[in-house]
């Protein structure tokens, strides 16, 4: 195993269930927590109910783990209040208790939705301008501050992953260029486990798609080569009709989330 005892919130999620069983061989004990249901416990998983919102659960929650995979939250855009009591909140909350709890390497998983308004045609890195496409993408560039101030002034190492769309398979056209398989997501996991320096790197996790918006080559040292590809979904959406190329949703990386109007009204 890289690390003995593993934390990933959000475990009961969408992206929990396809990487739970891979997450099992790289640690000796693996804690999963959320809200929601987790089901049972398989061998060397140990669950736990913990909201993020509550700090000294959260604290309890980290001691003992040496690294944790912070997926828990609200992964959609929502009202702006409740994106800023659990995402905003719900990460300071675990970034603290990590520091206090000696954590010292966490994933932070952030969405292409922090920088959802940049053209389709723009090719990104990870020292592009932020442009948040909603409530949500404000809600994960503040995470993301939140990893690299944790790292310059307290050590705890963040891999920053600006997830493109982590489903079992693309569910649009769009899709095809943010999609990122659960093994390509497993060994980007292991890469931050296993490397001897993390730092603090921004990296987007997406699969080795045909049509690509992004640039990870400053995270070139960690080491991680996506596998997998859109590519065999091809022709998947061709019954549909052809993309609006002046649709906001099809204009913005972020698609729908650069649409949406606002949720408060
Ligand atoms: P999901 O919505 O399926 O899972 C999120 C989990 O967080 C849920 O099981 C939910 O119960 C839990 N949660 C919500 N509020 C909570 C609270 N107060 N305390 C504890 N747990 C709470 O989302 P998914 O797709 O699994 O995504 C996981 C993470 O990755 C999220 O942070 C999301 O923003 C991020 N992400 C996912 C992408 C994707 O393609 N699936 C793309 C970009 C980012
Ligand atoms: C996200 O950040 C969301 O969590 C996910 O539900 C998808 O919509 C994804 O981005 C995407 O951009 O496709």
């Amino acid at each position: 195993a890289l690390v003995n005892r593993l934390l990933m919130t959000g475990a009961a999620g969408g992206i929990g269930k396809q990487i739970r069983e891979g997450l099992r061989d790289f640690a000796t004990h693996l804690r999963l927590s959320d809200i929601a249901d987790l089901g049972v416990a398989g061998p060397g998983e140990e669950l736990v109910d913990c909201d993020i919102t509550d700090a000294e659960a959260l604290r309890a929650l980290v001691k003992g783990c040496d690294a944790i995979l912070h997926f828990g939250g609200i992964s959609t855009e929502d009202r702006a209040d409740l994106i800023h009591r659990i995402n905003i909140e719900g990460s300071y909350h675990l970034y603290e208790a990590a520091r206090k709890e000696g954590a010292r390497r966490i994933l932070f998983a952030s969405s292409n939705h922090v920088t959802g308004f940049h053209p389709r045609e723009t090719r990104l890195t990870a020292s592009s301008p932020i442009r948040p496409d909603s409530n949500y993408g404000v809600s994960k560039a503040y995470g993301e501050a939140l990893a690299r101030l944790y790292w310059d002034k307290y050590g705890v190492e963040t891999l920053i992953v600006r997830i493109g769309s982590c489903f079992p398979e693309p569910k649009d056209r769009r899709m095809m260029a943010t999609w990122m398989s659960a093994g390509d997501m497993l060994r980007l996991i292991e890469r931050m486990l296993a490397a001897p320096r993390l730092g603090c790197p921004i990296v987007y996790g997406v699969s080795d798609n045909d049509e690509s918006w992004w640039d990870n080559s400053e995270a070139a040292y960690l080491g991680w080569r996506p596998k997998d590809s859109s590519r065999q979904f091809a022709g998947m959406f061709d019954h549909l009709p052809p993309e609006n190329p002046t649709d906001p949703a099809v204009v913005w990386q972020g698609g729908g989330f650069a649409k949406a109007g606002h949720f408060d009204d």
